[in-house]
């Protein structure tokens, strides 16, 4: 399903993203990362920075310390794999509970680029392969979410 529609024209001229990238499972991530610049870039983003964290479980707070950094927005990309531990289930649940708590908290657009997938193969069909590329999609979400602020009466001024 889509979620594009013809009333919107991707335009993030005069904003600034930082995307924060976990290094675990990085041929993955760094395939997502590929993503979000090309979206970004497409679209005139003015400032691209890129930090990078060892997983997905770091990626709130690191969201959290660069939600004070004059961002527009912030994108977190991860890809967490189901393995046979119940590690998965603890590592995908906070990195999703924490970026949105960053996002509520900080008043601040917050991405959710991690995939979490059951495989290996799963996650590749998502990182460019034959479901697209979620970071890519994570970008355009920061885009939109960070134009929606901008609008009057929206508090979100940066
Ligand atoms: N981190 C990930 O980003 N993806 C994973 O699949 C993953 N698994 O499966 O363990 C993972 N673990 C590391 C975790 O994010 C933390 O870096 C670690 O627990 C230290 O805090």
């Amino acid at each position: 399903m889509s979620r594009e529609t013809p009333h919107w024209s991707v335009n993030a001229k005069g904003l600034k993203f930082a995307i924060v990238v976990a290094r675990f499972n990085s041929a993955i991530t760094e395939k997502l990362l590929e993503g979000a610049r090309e979206a970004l870039t497409k679209a005139g983003a003015d400032g691209i920075e890129v930090f990078h964290v060892p997983g997905a479980f770091e990626l709130p707070l690191a969201a959290k310390w660069l939600a004070h950094g004059g961002y527009s927005a912030i994108i977190a990309l991860g890809a967490v794999i189901r393995g046979e531990t119940p590690h998965f289930d603890f590592v995908a649940g906070e990195a999703a509970r924490g970026l949105q708590q960053v996002a509520l908290e900080c008043n601040m657009p917050v991405a959710f680029g991690v995939l979490t997938t059951d495989t290996l193969a799963q996650a590749e069909a998502r990182a460019g392969g034959e479901h697209g590329n979620k970071g890519y999609d994570a970008a355009m979400t920061a885009i939109e979410m960070a134009c929606f602020g901008k609008e009057p009466g929206k508090p979100h001024g940066r």
